[in-house]
């Protein structure tokens, strides 16, 4: 029996197991760092998996707030603390009704492996609640907002623990959230990231994940010898934060980016997408994409409806490269092999997540050019780790800079991947490279700060 097997087979039989999606994450990784663990007896004299795998604490607390008809709801929030070797705890929350435990775990995990690929001095940490932003008021946003860090308020601090957006939650909660943490503790410090600028945000923050994804596919692209983006058909899956500026970024480079997405339907727009309208229909407006078709004669928007086997219109696009950008497992086998026969030749994904095992598996054994989640989205986090060095020190960077430490960053983090993986026998698999250097930084942390 392999190190792996042996690894997989002890999680098989515990609390892991019960989290499908926390299970799928670990189950990755822990083939990735095989070779690690055989190459060196420290991790698993140190216990260096099973302690990894454990949070430090989940914190569950009730989320009571008034509507706007004073009907009184009750929610569920959470915040899980998973590892703060490497720095204070670091992962953004997420408002959406499918939040549970599992799903916070996965997230925090894969955060923690992704915060150690940065390079910086961040933990990791993801929280949220079950609550459904869509078709709230902004007033409900706000009271909710309010509520629940009235709870959240007591295990956060910018030397502790330091959360910030991902799914429903963006620069208007963010700044619900910082002004309700101000109230309670009379306190103006970096106890959140991806505030609105006036008051400590970063400038890029909101482009930070999408304009990261872009620069990192480009150095992909460029290391394994293919074809940049620039002239490029493109597909993009998603039409929130991460998606809209991945979008946004293709565009300034001279790609063309086709599509986008949301639950309810996809645009394929063959000349490339309008932007503005993007970001008006979905920032400000907050309506269903199908719109995008009163005014685009010549796109098409295809509902969900019309593939009920699961599976998703926009992977049936032919395409250069493919940008998974809306959320986990969104991206399956089938989906995997309809790019593959289209002549697709990379995948970033900007979502955690986005690809099912069985869809790397099928891009993995067609030397598609695949960049993980865990390396190609981090440049979000990556620019929060700016903006709470910019609040410690009061100060505040020009865009132009933080634009140039964040393209610094996904480039380093591309480049290690790439070596890592080579290192390890596995050139140009950069789901293992990732993996591997991830946790290796963790892991001699914890080992260099003993038990
Ligand atoms: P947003 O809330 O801004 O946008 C999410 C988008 O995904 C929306 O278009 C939404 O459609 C769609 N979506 C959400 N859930 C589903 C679903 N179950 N099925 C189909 N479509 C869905 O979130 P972000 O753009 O911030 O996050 C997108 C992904 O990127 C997530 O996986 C997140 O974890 C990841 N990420 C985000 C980072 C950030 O900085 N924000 C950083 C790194 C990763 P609809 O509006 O109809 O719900
Ligand atoms: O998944 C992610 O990396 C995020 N949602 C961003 C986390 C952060 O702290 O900026």
């Amino acid at each position: 029996m392999t190190i792996a097997q042996k690894e997989i087979e002890k999680f098989e039989t515990s609390d892991c197991n019960q989290d499908k999606v926390f299970y799928q994450a670990l189950e990755e990784a822990i083939y990735s760092i095989a070779p690690l663990l055989e190459s060196d007896e420290r991790y698993t004299r140190y216990a260096i998996l099973e302690r990894l795998v454990v949070p430090d604490r989940i914190i569950k607390f009730k989320v009571v707030w008034l509507d706007d008809n004073q009907n009184i709801m009750v929610n569920t929030g959470y915040r899980v603390q998973f590892n703060n070797a490497l720095g204070p705890y670091k992962g953004g929350l997420r408002f959406h009704p499918s939040v549970n435990e599992g799903i916070l775990k996965f997230l925090g995990f894969e955060q923690i492996l992704k915060n150690s690929l940065t390079g910086l001095p961040i933990g990791g940490g993801k929280g949220g609640s079950d609550f459904d932003p869509k078709g709230k008021s902004d007033f409900e946003i706000m009271k909710f907002c309010s509520a629940f860090m009235t709870e959240l308020h007591k295990y956060i601090g910018p030397r502790m623990d330091v959360p910030a957006g991902d799914i429903g939650v963006g620069a208007r909660e963010i700044g619900y959230l910082f002004g309700e943490y101000k109230k309670i503790t009379s306190s103006y410090e970096g106890v959140l990231t991806g505030k609105p600028y006036m008051f400590g945000g970063s400038f890029m923050r909101p482009e930070a994940t999408g304009y990261g994804l872009i620069y990192f596919t480009q150095t992909m692209l460029e290391m394994e010898n293919q074809e940049s983006l620039e002239g490029k058909i493109c597909i993009v899956s998603g039409a929130g934060n991460v998606a809209l500026h991945a979008i946004e970024k293709l565009l300034q480079i001279g790609a063309i980016p086709v599509s986008c997405s949301d639950s309810k339907g996809t645009i394929h727009d063959p000349r490339g997408v309008n932007l503005e309208l993007l970001k008006e229909l979905k920032e400000e407006k907050r309506v269903s994409l199908e719109e995008y078709i009163n005014t685009h004669k010549e796109a098409k928007y295809i509902p969900v409806s019309e593939y009920p086997e699961g599976g998703h219109a926009v992977w049936d696009i032919p395409c250069y490269a493919a940008f998974p950008c809306a959320t986990q497992n969104e991206l399956t086998e089938i989906d995997a092999q309809n790019l593959i026969s289209n002549g697709c030749v990379s995948v970033s994904e900007g979502a955690n997540m986005p690809s099912t095992p069985e869809a790397i598996e099928a891009f993995l054994s067609h030397k598609i050019c695949f960049a993980p989640a865990k390396a190609a989205n981090a440049g979000g986090v990556a620019v929060s780790e700016f903006e709470m060095s910019q609040n410690a020190g009061m100060t505040k960077w020009s865009f132009e800079k933080v634009d140039e430490k964040l393209k610094d960053v996904m480039q380093q983090i591309c480049k290690r991947v790439s070596l890592t993986a080579k290192d390890y026998g596995v050139e140009g698999n950069y789901v293992d490279g990732a993996n591997i250097a991830g946790f290796k930084r963790v892991a001699d942390a914890m080992i260099a700060e003993g038990v």
